[in-house]
């Protein structure tokens, strides 16, 4: 059974309005009912769980912020925020499938989009009637997406698509990419590519350790003939995807919050049942080191997250801000995930309890969206104005 308790050591449901802490425990609620019971199995079975689909539209979570007019729910950043939590509580890869579609696909289509794209795409984006996935790394381009070879030429009222993307995330049954590829004046343009464009295939990637419930794959264009009406006027440049990492990465560190947090729910509660030596190792003084760090950090994690929150919400949180509350959060959360694993011994290994799990798919979201190292060369290269990078 699904006991799970959320630690709020320092009041901050103090710092959340009414509406906030509906949309949470909405969020809660339902990741307990439909994704908790099913998540192992699907991770087991390297299956993504279509079904939970109409769910995650239901919560808000295709477009939390997108507007109600195109089908988006319209509400505020800290709400996001709050959403991602509550489901990479239950895993990672169902929050990867959520920040792709909201940050990824529906983000640029709004920003950048034609007022014809945002109403072809947007509101069956939010229903999850359509799915949506976000191709900028490629096989020899991951950290250093400027470097693309992914290219398209003007071929009168379309152009011609070349090239591959890879370690796409919901790519196996995308209905529509939003791919980054350079034009022949090597400026790199959002094309909306959709399923069933002559030449446009997308394999899924098998063997994952990591985010096994969410489905991974490549985009490959084989002189695919994109309508110039699916090219994203609105912007142009890395900055046009960049722009939208700076949304999805203001998710995962919330959302890494929330696979923290279930995995010291449930080191704190084993530890309390758990009797060796005469009684519970939550007694043993290595045992409680191990928690009181967890909680110190999974607190000091949300005050950050909700900060943030705050900045975003007025505008004015920098991208290096965002670096490191993506760094910082997943960071501790996958030490958190590893410190519970020791706690719960031999059972801690097994599919029993989720820490093995959000521990192996912590793997993956410590490298997608900009790798742990690449965002802090971005806060020495925000805090020295020199460049390290390159
Ligand atoms: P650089 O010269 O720094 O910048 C190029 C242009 O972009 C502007 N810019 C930004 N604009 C908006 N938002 C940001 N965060 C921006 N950062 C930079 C910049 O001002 C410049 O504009 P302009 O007008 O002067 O051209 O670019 P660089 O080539 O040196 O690269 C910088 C670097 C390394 C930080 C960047 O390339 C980077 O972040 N690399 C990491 C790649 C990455 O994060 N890939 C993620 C792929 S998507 C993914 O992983 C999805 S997983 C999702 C899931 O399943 O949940
Ligand atoms: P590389 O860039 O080759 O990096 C290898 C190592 O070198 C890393 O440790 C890195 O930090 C280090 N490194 C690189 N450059 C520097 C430097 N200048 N200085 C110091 N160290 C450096 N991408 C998408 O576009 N869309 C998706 O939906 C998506 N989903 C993903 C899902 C999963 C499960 C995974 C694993 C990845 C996904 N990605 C996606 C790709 C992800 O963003 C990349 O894996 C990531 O950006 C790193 O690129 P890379 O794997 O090519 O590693």
């Amino acid at each position: 059974p699904d006991l799970f308790e959320a630690p709020d050591y320092y009041n901050l449901d103090d710092l959340l309005t009414e509406e906030h802490i509906m949309i949470r425990d909405a969020a809660r609620a339902w990741v307990k009912r439909d994704v908790s019971p099913i998540i192992e199995q699907a991770a087991q079975d390297a299956k993504f769980p279509k079904s939970i689909i109409p769910g995650l539209a239901s919560i808000g979570a295709f477009g939390p912020y997108i507007p109600e007019e195109y089908g988006g729910a319209g509400l505020d950043q800290i709400s996001y925020g709050l959403i991602m939590q509550e489901i990479e509580r239950g895993d990672s890869g169902v929050r990867s499938t959520a920040s792709v579609q909201s940050s990824l696909v529906m983000y640029p289509i709004w920003k950048y989009g034609t007022e014809e794209q945002k109403q072809k795409f947007l509101p069956k984006l939010a229903s999850g009637e359509f799915m949506g996935s976000f191709g900028l790394t490629e096989p020899d381009h991951g950290s250093n997406p400027s470097g693309m070879v992914t290219r398209f030429k003007d071929a009168g009222d379309h152009v011609i698509l070349n090239g591959a993307k890879l370690w796409i995330s919901n790519s196996p049954f995308c209905d529509v990419a939003v791919v980054w590829a350079k034009d022949e004046n090597d400026r790199i343009h959002g094309l909306l590519v959709e399923r069933g464009m002559e030449g446009f295939t997308t394999p899924e990637t098998h063997n994952k350790w990591s985010l096994r419930a969410s489905a991974t794959g490549e985009l490959i264009f084989q002189d695919v003939k994109v309508p110039k009406s699916n090219i994203l006027p609105g912007r142009s440049g890395l900055g046009a995807p960049l722009s939208c990492l700076d949304s999805a990465r203001f998710g995962i560190a919330w959302g890494a919050i929330g696979a923290a947090m279930d995995c010291y729910d449930t080191a704190l509660r084993y530890s309390k049942e758990r009797i060796q030596f005469g009684k519970p190792i939550a007694g043993f003084q290595l045992q409680q080191k191990k928690l009181a760090e967890m909680i110190t950090e999974i607190t000091k994690a949300q005050l950050l997250a909700w900060r943030l929150g705050v900045l975003r919400e007025q505008g004015k949180a920098t991208s290096a801000q965002i670096s490191m509350a993506k760094r910082n959060n997943v960071e501790i959360a996958i030490n958190i995930a590893r410190e519970a694993r020791q706690m719960l011994g031999g059972m801690g290994i097994t599919g029993e309890y989720s820490i093995m799990r959000h521990s192996m798919n912590l793997e993956s979201v410590i490298t997608y969206e900009g790798t742990h190292d690449i965002h802090l060369l971005i806060t020495g290269l925000d805090i020295t104005g020199e460049n390290a990078f390159s």
